[in-house]
C-alpha cells in the first residue's frame, strides 16, 4: 500500500513519531518501565496499547450508531473462534502497521520479532473455529451489524510437544500474563440455570404451567474482543462468556459448615469455561460439554434479547425482523429450545406463535457427514442437565411428527423414526442434527458437494419435506490475513502491479493473469517464494533441527490429524519414494521436503501413532547418507494459525487428499492457493471448486471421486487385493512390521498396517495409493518446467477471488440473513 493510501485509511492520522510517542507513554505510564529496561513483553503490551487507542474509539461509534439505526443483526454462535494472534491483524485492518514497523524501527525494535511475543488465541480445534474467525473479519470490513458470541475458555487448544515422536499435549495458557485485546463486561452478567426438576403447575387463569427449580445458578462474565474491519470503520464484537460461581446458592451449604462443598461447587461452576473439548470431528458426549454449549447458548439469548428490550420492549412482534442467529454446527442447537422456554414460559406466549419466531430466528450451517460427528446427547444425560429443555423438545417433536410429517407421510412409522428427535433404542437418545434442521430458517452445507451430499444422504426426507430450507455457501478465507498479512512480500509485488484495493476486492486479483508469461513478472513471483521458503527454513531449523534445502520442492500437509485426511497415505508414498531411492540411488528427482503440522485429539489412538510413524520415518529418511539429500521430511511440532502463517507463504505443494466425499469443504486448500502452491489433490469439499476456478491444468486431481468411492463400498472393498496387487504396496505396508524405522523396537508401527488391512482401510487409502503416486510424479514434471510452475503458481493466486470469505458473507447475506450493511461515522 503507498503511503498516503495507509494514511488515508488510518482512522485518526498518525506519524510514526507520534506512534512512537504513544508506545513510549504506554511503556511508561501503562506498564510502569521505560525504554531502557522494558522486556519484549513490555514492548509488544505497549504498542498494543497504543494500538488499542484507535479500536476501542471505533468500537464505541459502531455500538451507538447500531443502537440509534436499530439495525438487524447476525449472531454467530459458534463453540470455537480460532483468532490466532491480533495484533498483525489489527494494526493492518487500521492502515497502520507500515506506521507501527517505522516507530518501533526507531526504537531498534523489529516488528516481526515484537508480533512474536503474542500467544495465539487457539479457541478453536481447526477449520470449524477458524472459519468463524474469518467470518467475523468479513462481517466487519462489509460494514454489517454482528456479533460473534461464543466461549471465554482459560485454556485453549493444547500445546503440542513430541517426545521421542510421540505427541504430548501440555496445557496452553493464552492469557497467564494478560491479554490486551479483550474488556471484562461486569455490567452485562447473566445468571444461568442448571440442574433440578420441573413444577406442574395451574395459573391463576387455570392453565397448566411449567415452573424449573434449577438445582443450581452459574454466573456467565462477558468477555468483548474487538474485530476490526480492514479500513477500520466498523469495529464489531466478539462476545465471550466465562462462568464464574455465583454466591447465593452456595452460601447455606457454607453456612452449615460445609465449606468444602461450597467451594467444590465454586470450582465445579468454575470448570465450564476452563478448556476447549480438542476433539475436532467426534462427538465427545460427556455432561460438562453438554452444559458448555447450554452455558453460553443461554447467556447469549439473554443478552440479545436484553438488547432487543430497550429497543421495543415487550413487543415481540419484530423480534425475527431484528435476529438472525446463525448456528455453527449443532453444538449451540441448545438455543432453540432455549428461546422456545423463554418465549412460553417465561413471557408467556401460545407455543405456535413462538415456534414460528423460533423458525425464523435459527439457521444451521452442518459441517461434516462423518457419523462419528453427528450429536447426540442421552435422554438420561438431558433430563438431569436441563430438564424442561428436555420436554420441551418432545413437545416441539410431537407436533412435528403428528402435523408435518404425517401430512406428508400418513402412517409411515418407518420414516417418522428415522425423522423424530428422539432416537429409540437401547439408550434413548436426542439427535442434535434433526432438532437443527427442524428449528431452523435456512439449513446451508460448506462447499457444493457437501451441500449436494446433505441434501441426497444425510437429510434426504427433511430436503423432501422443505425442499427450500436447503441451500449451499461455499467457505472462503479473509486475504487480510492470508495474503496481506501473512506474505508481505507477495501483497507488495501484488499492490505494484495491479493497484491495492484487492484486500477488499480479490477480483481484482484475476488482472494477475496478464503476467502468468512475463518472464520478468515471474521471476520477481518466484523469488519471493524463495524468500519465503528461506524464512521457512530457518523455523525448521529452530524446531526441529533438521537441515533443509531451500531449492527443493516445499510439499506441505497442514490440518487436523484424521483418518480421512489420510496424511498416511501421504507417509505411504514418502516411504515408497524412499524405497526407490534405496534401489536406485542415482534416480533422477527433483528434491523434495515433505512438511507435517497437525494435532491429533488426545484420545484418538491411529492418528497419535501416524504422527509416531511420520516423526520416525523422518528421523531415518534424514539421516540416511544414501540418498544424497533429495528426501527429507518434517513434523513442525504445535501446528496453529501463527505457524500457518509462517508456513503457507512458503508452500510449492498443497496437499488435500482426503478421501472423496469426505472434506466438507477444507479451507486450508484456499489459503495455500492463493499463495502459490500447487494442489494435489482428490475432488472433494472445495477442492472441486478450486480445480474449476484455477483451471485444470493448474492443479493436480487424483483419486476415486464420490461416486466411485460409494460404488467400490457397495461392491465390497478388500484392501487385501492392493496388497497383493501391487508390489511396492507390500514391501511398504510389510516395512512397518520391521524395526527399520524403530531400531530394536519392531511392532511399534504395526497398527498402521493394521489399519490397511485388517481394519479394512475404511478410507480406500490403497484404493487411491496408485493414483495419488502418478499425480506426485506430474506435480514433480510440471515442477521441472520452470516457467510453467510460475505460470501456475501465478494463476493460483489470480484465480482464487471466490474464496474470498467476504464473499462466503455476501451469499450468507444474500441466502439466508438478508441483512443490511450500515455506514457507522
Ligand atoms: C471442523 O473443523 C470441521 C467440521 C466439523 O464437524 C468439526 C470441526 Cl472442529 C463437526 C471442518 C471440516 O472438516 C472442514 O472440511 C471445513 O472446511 C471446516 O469445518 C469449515 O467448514
Amino acid at each position: 500500500m503507498t503511503k498516503a493510501k495507509e494514511t488515508e485509511m488510518a482512522i485518526g492520522k498518525i506519524t510514526p513519531k507520534q506512534f512512537k510517542e504513544s508506545i513510549i507513554k504506554h511503556l511508561n505510564s501503562t506498564f510502569g518501565t521505560d525504554i531502557n529496561k522494558a522486556s519484549k513483553k513490555a514492548w509488544w503490551n505497549a504498542t498494543s496499547a497504543a494500538l488499542n487507542e484507535f479500536v476501542y474509539d471505533r468500537l464505541s461509534q459502531t455500538q451507538k450508531t447500531h443502537f440509534e439505526k436499530d439495525t438487524r443483526a447476525v449472531h454467530y454462535f459458534s463453540l470455537e473462534f480460532l483468532m490466532g494472534r491480533l495484533t498483525g491483524n489489527n494494526l493492518h485492518n487500521l492502515g497502520l502497521f507500515e506506521t507501527a514497523k517505522k516507530a518501533l524501527t526507531e526504537l531498534d525494535i523489529d516488528i516481526n520479532t515484537l508480533v512474536d511475543e503474542e500467544e495465539d488465541m487457539a479457541l478453536g480445534n481447526g477449520g470449524l473455529g477458524r472459519l468463524a474467525a474469518c467470518f467475523i473479519d468479513s462481517l466487519a470490513t462489509m460494514e454489517l451489524p454482528a456479533i460473534g458470541y461464543g466461549i471465554h475458555y482459560e485454556h485453549g487448544l493444547f500445546r503440542q510437544e513430541f517426545k521421542d515422536g510421540h505427541q504430548i499435549e501440555r496445557p496452553d495458557s493464552w492469557r497467564e500474563y494478560g491479554n490486551p485485546f479483550e474488556i471484562r463486561r461486569p455490567e452485562s452478567i447473566q445468571d444461568i440455570p442448571v440442574y433440578g426438576y420441573v413444577e406442574t403447575k395451574f395459573n391463576d387463569a387455570g392453565k397448566v404451567v411449567k415452573e424449573w427449580h434449577p438445582g443450581r445458578i452459574i454466573k456467565g462474565v462477558p468477555w468483548d474482543v474487538p474485530v476490526v474491519g480492514y479500513s477500520g470503520k466498523t469495529v464489531n464484537v466478539l462476545r465471550l462468556w466465562e462462568s464464574r460461581a455465583t454466591n447465593f446458592f452456595n452460601w447455606d451449604v457454607f453456612n452449615s459448615g460445609g465449606y468444602h462443598d461450597a467451594h467444590k461447587e465454586n470450582v465445579e461452576s468454575e470448570t465450564i469455561s476452563k478448556v476447549l473439548y480438542p476433539n475436532d470431528e467426534t462427538d465427545a458426549g460427556k455432561e460438562l460439554r453438554l452444559i458448555q454449549q447450554y452455558f453460553f447458548c443461554a447467556c447469549s439469548l439473554k443478552d440479545i434479547i436484553r438488547r432487543y428490550k430497550r429497543a421495543h420492549a415487550d413487543d415481540w412482534s419484530n423480534f425475527s425482523a431484528q435476529v438472525a442467529v446463525q448456528l455453527n454446527d449443532t453444538h449451540p442447537a441448545i438455543a432453540i429450545p432455549e428461546l422456545m422456554r423463554i418465549l412460553v414460559d417465561r413471557a408467556d406466549m401460545d407455543w405456535d406463535q413462538a415456534w414460528k419466531i423460533c423458525r425464523e430466528t435459527f439457521s444451521y450451517t452442518n459441517h461434516t457427514l462423518l457419523p462419528e460427528a453427528l450429536e447426540k446427547w442421552s435422554v438420561r444425560l438431558f433430563e438431569k442437565v436441563l430438564p424442561r429443555h428436555l420436554e420441551i423438545i418432545y413437545e416441539i417433536n410431537r407436533r412435528f411428527l403428528e402435523s408435518e410429517v404425517d401430512a406428508k407421510w400418513p402412517g409411515d412409522n418407518a420414516i417418522k423414526s428415522k425423522l423424530s428427535i428422539i432416537e429409540e433404542g437401547h439408550e434413548r437418545m436426542v439427535r442434535m442434527g434433526n432438532l437443527s434442521v427442524i428449528g431452523s430458517n435456512k439449513v446451508n452445507g460448506v462447499a457444493e458437494v457437501h451441500s449436494a451430499l446433505v441434501k441426497s444422504d444425510l437429510f434426504p426426507e427433511f430436503n423432501a419435506l422443505w425442499t427450500d430450507k436447503f441451500t449451499n455457501v461455499t467457505n472462503g478465507v479473509t486475504p487480510r490475513r492470508w495474503l496481506k498479512a501473512c506474505n508481505p512480500a507477495l501483497s507488495k509485488l501484488i499492490d505494484k502491479t495491479v493497484g491495492d484495493q484487492w484486500p477488499t476486492n480479490q477480483e481484482i486479483l484475476r488482472d494477475l493473469d496478464k503476467k502468468a508469461d512475463d518472464a520478468k513478472f515471474q521471476k520477481a513471483y518466484m523469488d519471493i517464494k524463495h524468500e519465503n521458503k528461506v524464512a521457512l527454513t530457518k523455523v525448521i531449523k529452530e524446531l526441529t533441527d533438521v537441515d533443509v534445502d531451500p531449492s527443493a520442492i516445499f510439499d506441505i500437509q497442514i490440518k487436523r490429524l484424521h483418518e480421512y485426511k489420510r496424511q498416511h497415505l501421504n507417509l505411504l508414498h514418502i516411504m515408497a519414494l524412499y524405497r526407490r531411492l534405496l534401489q536406485n540411488p542415482t534416480m533422477d528427482m527433483v528434491p523434495r521436503v515433505f512438511i507435517f503440522g497437525a494435532k491429533a485429539a488426545p484420545g484418538y489412538k491411529l492418528a497419535k501413532d501416524i504422527i509416531y510413524a511420520i516423526n520416525k520415518v523422518a528421523d531415518k529418511v534424514n539421516n540416511d547418507e544414501r540418498i544424497g539429500g533429495k528426501l527429507k521430511v518434517v513434523f513442525l511440532p504445535n501446528y496453529r494459525v501463527s505457524l500457518a502463517e509462517k508456513m503457507i507463504p512458503a508452500a510449492d505443494v498443497s496437499e488435500q487428499i482426503s478421501t472423496a466425499g469426505k472434506e466438507a469443504s477444507g479451507t486450508g486448500n484456499m489459503k495455500l492457493a492463493l499463495n502459490g502452491a500447487i494442489t494435489i489433490g482428490t475432488l472433494d469439499g472445495a477442492n472441486i471448486e478450486i480445480a474449476e476456478e484455477v483451471g485444470e491444468e493448474n492443479v493436480v486431481i487424483f483419486g476415486l471421486t464420490v461416486d466411485e468411492v460409494k460404488a467400490l463400498k457397495k461392491q465390497g472393498y478388500n484392501p487385501w487385493d492392493y496388497y497383493y496387487g501391487n508390489e511396492e504396496i507390500k514391501a511398504v505396508l510389510d516395512w512397518f512390521d520391521t524395526d527399520y524405522f524403530t531400531p530394536g523396537k519392531p511392532g511399534e508401527l504395526s497398527s498402521i498396517k493394521n489399519s490397511f488391512l485388517d481394519g479394512g482401510d475404511p478410507y480406500l487409502c490403497l484404493a487411491d495409493f496408485e493414483s495419488y503416486s502418478e499425480g506426485q510424479k506430474e506435480i514433480e514434471a510440471k515442477y521441472k518446467d520452470k516457467k510453467g510452475w510460475a505460470r501456475s503458481a501465478i494463476l493460483n493466486t489470480a484465480y482464487m477471488g471466490k474464496f474470498n470469505s467476504d464473499r462466503s458473507i455476501q451469499d450468507y447475506v444474500d441466502r439466508i440473513w438478508k441483512l443490511k450493511s450500515c455506514t457507522v461515522k
